[in-house]
């Protein structure tokens, strides 16, 4: 029988490969995914949430972690999907008009994806209206904006008003992050919630659909 505790490590360790073999022998004896994922995967995430905040790990092993999360959890998911159980929420995220920087963005895309949520990433560039039609269309409850300059950060802005203007802005939580970013600046442009990193962003996101911290694919 496969020792779960191997795949919490591999996960941690962010070693991709060692996850993914664990995760499909503990699936061939038939362990029960959901279990897996609340007990072993998730946990080791929040792990590296915590040596990540207490500066133990850096964005190297983050970025990692977040593969070899990635990786388990594409074996299990199909599995998951098939019984009914629904993913934490839908975010779409992005780097706002102007700006390229898209290292960041990726970090909380990827960390929130191990958390559980449905990604729309609609990469960086993206005008206010392709925010608004993720509201629309898309169905995504949370939308997450990053900006990395001075000079793009208004962006943000004016990518909540459009939100208003299109009459979608009480459907979704807006999210904002990026180095520039301040929890005062996401109180002056009347966005929802601010998160310093890429782990507390998944704390956030968590709160803000009212998913507990281990809701993961509940
Ligand atoms: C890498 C980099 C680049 C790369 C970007 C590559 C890429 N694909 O992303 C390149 C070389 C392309 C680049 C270009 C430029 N850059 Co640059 N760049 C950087 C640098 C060195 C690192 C950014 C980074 O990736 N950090 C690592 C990631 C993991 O951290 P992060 O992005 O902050 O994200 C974390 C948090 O902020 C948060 N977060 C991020 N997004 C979100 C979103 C949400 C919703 C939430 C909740 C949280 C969250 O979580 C993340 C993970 O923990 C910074 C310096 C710095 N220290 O920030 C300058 C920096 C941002 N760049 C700068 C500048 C000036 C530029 C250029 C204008 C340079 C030029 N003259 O051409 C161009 C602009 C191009 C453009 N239009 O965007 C300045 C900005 C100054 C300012 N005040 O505006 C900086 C600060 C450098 C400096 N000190 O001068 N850059």
């Amino acid at each position: 029988m496969t020792d779960l505790k191997g795949l919490y490590d591999a996960i941690l360790n962010g070693d991709a490969k060692a996850a993914a073999a664990l995760t499909a022998q503990a699936l061939a004896e038939e362990r029960d995914p959901l279990e897996m994922v609340n007990q072993y995967m998730s946990p080791a995430m929040d792990e590296v949430g915590r040596r990540f905040e207490a500066e133990e790990y850096f964005v190297p092993e983050l970025l990692l972690s977040a593969r070899a999360m990635k990786a388990a959890l594409a074996l299990v998911r199909p599995l998951l999907a098939a019984r009914g159980a629904k993913p934490a929420g839908r975010v779409a995220i992005g780097t706002v008009k102007g700006d390229l920087h898209d290292i960041g963005k990726n970090l909380v895309a990827s960390l929130l994806e191990g958390g559980g949520f449905q990604i729309q990433d609609l990469g960086a560039d993206v005008s206010a209206e392709k925010f608004v039609q993720a509201a629309r269309d898309g169905d995504a409850q949370i939308i997450a904006l990053s900006a990395l300059l001075t000079v793009t950060m208004r962006g943000m802005k004016t990518t909540i008003d459009a939100l208003k203007e299109a009459g979608v802005r009480d459907r979704v939580k807006v999210i904002v992050g990026g180095a520039p970013i301040t929890q005062r600046y996401a109180d002056e442009i009347g966005a929802d919630g601010y998160a310093e990193n890429a782990s507390a962003a998944v704390a956030l996101t968590r709160r803000l659909v009212g998913a507990g911290p281990q809701a993961v694919l509940q």
